[in-house]
């Protein structure tokens, strides 16, 4: 098994085959001509070097003049006069920050190709993006083309600990740490910043949110100093780090008998804190903060709320520039089931609304995708669209934590593209999540296993979050491709399998998992398998309320919890009703009899009994479909795959026989089309 395919995943630069594209490309990029000024501009000419050899096969001639007729030209604009006489004013003014322009120049008896941005961080994407195109086999003739973020904040965030363990983590252990210490392996650590930042990630927090007693002290000197060794690798890539940090560090590690975010002893330790930080890390990204949160202290303590907490953090890396991530992930985990008034759901909102406006403007509120978490289908949190005077950012979960953690076959990018583009509403039709958002954190799926992310599937799921996050009008097909062609192959048959397979894949996930927006039906703690009941009469909130008459939470105004009241009253008026709900999230919403009739005239029982049965036919499908491409696939590859769908049909069918049997035995009504339920 070839180690650098694997560990390089979609920027493995195998040859080109095309002779034409090849011959084509070859004029080019046998020249490159850079003033090699800063680490970043660095990072683009090794990368360049490294695919330009991998891919077609020669060493490129580095020179820092133009000496040539045919070339690759690289820099920031305004500090070479041979680019900018050739990007136009309405081009310069068009490249935004991290933005930058591919173009084709054919002038002067000469023809070569400007990557150019306004700082050095949007020429190594740009050198990245070259060479996407190479990979891809896009004919570079006549190209110009100018890409920007849409997000400024670009980031993943790493539920690592410090003992090497990852909460959530199916791939291994962490890359950061190792036996409460810090990594030396930083050699791991640069080809994940060269992944990251060649799909535009910018920020990475490496410790989980759950900042534990060792973690606590990766802002003490017993750390800093390898903390900073990873900083300053990710620097080279264009990526600053953050760090999860424990409210309560005043105490802990300040011996202050208080961590009140309005006393002046706890603002000063923080503010020292900063400025130790910094004087090793010059650029730190600044704190991700998880308060009053599943055990994690908070301002709640002192009788404070999480404005006064966030500002408290955030004045203290004000004047280095460094930014605080406050989670909106705050509910109460010691739930009565008993009592139905009481719905997780609102809690966020009904936590963070009263405080819009009132946070400072380097606190960035993180906001889980849905109201509760991480499920296979969930309404957008109504907090998006709700708060209109604070600082958003998107957090989804790209680790497969509720989405078969990295055994089954589940791509993401589709239900994240349709969060993104979900219309809240908040300021007039149009006004969609990513459009309000400053930003999108990524719980990321990677650990030390030598394919990244234990499934080599699962590598889509991480290029898809950065690609996404970098344009969210991106189709999906459009990144699917991109993902494919550059891990397996231009070939068509390849590229359409794979992506049929890939773009399928939630939805078959969901169809024999959880039904119409329940959610929860799966074994506690560990999260993987069915378990119908696992959650139901729990202290965490995450309920289905099936009895022998239907299923699903009542979240109505009229008869239920009130949650469809959190939207604006265009979303909340759909959601509250039974017939114009979006029947994919009926049950989220709703209390349904099972012999309630879809819209396709099935009953809810008998949906629930096809989308079972035709859900697991459909794993055994995806298999099939990867079989046939047994000569067109490394065989390592090809049989790692293999394995896992195998195990996904298996699991496949325990899901369908566990959930098929809990609802008939629940509800006595036989399947229409009497298949075996047990
Ligand atoms: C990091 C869920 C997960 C936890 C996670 C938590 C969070 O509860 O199961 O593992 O903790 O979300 O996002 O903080």
């Amino acid at each position: 098994m070839s180690e650098d395919l694997y560990e390089s995943c979609w920027l493995n630069y195998r040859k080109i085959e095309d002779p034409y594209l090849l011959k084509q490309y070859s004029n080019w990029c046998a020249n490159f001509v850079a003033v090699v000024d800063t680490p970043l501009i660095q990072s683009a000419l090794n990368e360049f070097d490294m695919g330009i050899r991998g891919m077609l096969g020669i060493i490129p001639f580095i020179s820092t003049t133009v000496n040539k007729t045919s070339f690759v030209i690289v820099g920031v604009l305004g500090n070479n006069p041979e680019i900018d006489r050739e990007v136009s004013v309405s081009e310069q003014n068009s490249i935004m920050e991290d933005g930058y322009l591919i173009k084709n120049i054919k002038a002067g008896g000469k023809c070569y190709i400007v990557v150019t941005g306004k700082n050095d961080r949007g020429v190594l994407y740009g050198i990245f993006e070259l060479l996407r195109l190479i990979r891809i086999n896009t004919d570079l003739n006549g190209i110009a083309k100018i890409e920007n973020p849409c997000n400024a904040l670009r980031v993943v965030n790493h539920w690592d600990n410090m003992d090497g363990s990852i909460e959530r983590g199916y791939a291994g252990k962490s890359i950061f740490f190792e036996d409460n210490k810090i990594t030396r392996n930083l050699k791991r650590i640069r080809s994940y910043g060269r992944l990251l930042a060649s799909i535009g990630i910018n920020g990475v927090v490496i410790n989980n949110v759950n900042a534990h007693e060792t973690e606590t002290k990766l802002i003490t000197k017993e750390y800093l100093p390898y903390v900073a060794e990873i900083a300053d690798v990710f620097r080279e890539y264009g990526i600053r780090l953050f760090l999860s940090v424990n409210f309560a560090s005043p105490i802990e590690l300040g011996g202050l008998r208080t961590a009140d975010p309005l006393d002046d002893e706890v603002k000063n330790w923080w503010q020292k804190k900063a400025e130790e930080i910094y004087a090793y890390i010059c650029d730190f990204g600044g704190f991700l903060v998880k308060a009053d949160s599943e055990f994690r202290p908070g301002p709640f303590t002192y009788n404070r709320n999480h404005a006064d907490g966030a500002n408290m953090l955030a004045e203290a890396v004000k004047p280095h520039g460094g930014v605080v991530f406050w989670r909106c992930f705050v509910y109460n985990c010691l739930q009565d089931w008993r009592n139905k008034t009481i719905d997780r759901a609102k809690a966020a909102y009904d936590h963070f609304m009263p405080l819009d406006g009132m946070f400072n403007d380097n606190v960035v509120l993180q906001i889980k995708n849905g109201p509760m978490d991480f499920q296979v289908r969930e309404p957008v949190s109504p907090l998006f669209g709700g708060l209109t005077k604070t600082k958003t950012m998107l957090e989804l979960q790209i680790t497969q934590e509720y989405t078969g953690q990295q055994k089954h076959l589940c791509y993401l990018a589709p239900m994240w593209k349709e969060i993104m583009n979900f219309d809240t509403c908040c300021k007039g039709e149009g006004s969609t999540v990513d459009s309000i958002i400053s930003g999108v954190a990524g719980v990321a799926n990677v650990g030390d296993d030598l394919n990244w992310t234990g499934f080599q599937l699962a590598q889509s799921n991480l290029f898809g979050f950065g690609r996404l996050v970098w344009n969210p009008s991106l189709s999906s097909r459009e990144i699917t491709e991109e993902w494919v062609r550059m891990t397996y192959s231009n070939d068509e048959e390849v590229v359409n399998t794979v992506l049929e397979m890939l773009l399928k894949s939630w939805k078959i996930y969901e169809s024999y998992t959880s039904p119409l927006g329940i959610g929860w039906m799966v074994n506690p703690g560990h999260h993987y398998g069915p378990n119908v009941d696992g959650y139901e009469y729990s202290k965490w909130g995450t309920y289905h309320r099936a009895d022998l008459e239907g299923i699903g939470v009542d979240r109505t105004v009229r008869s239920g919890t009130g949650f469809t009241k959190q939207y604006c009253s265009e979303i909340a008026s759909k959601y509250e009703k039974l017939d114009t709900c979006p029947e994919e999230l009926l049950l989220f919403f709703h209390h349904v009899p099972y012999t309630y009739r879809l819209k396709s005239g099935e009953t809810l029982i008998q949906y629930i009994y096809n989308t079972h049965f035709d859900g697991a036919d459909e794993a055994v499908k995806l298999k099939e479909k990867w079989q046939s491409l047994r000569e067109k696939i490394k065989e390592p590859y090809f049989l790692h795959v293999l394995e896992r769908l195998e195990g996904q049909i298996e699991h496949a069918k325990e899901w369908r026989d566990v959930i098929n049997s809990y609802f008939y035995r629940k509800s006595g009504i036989k399947d229409e089309l009497g298949r075996q339920i047990y």
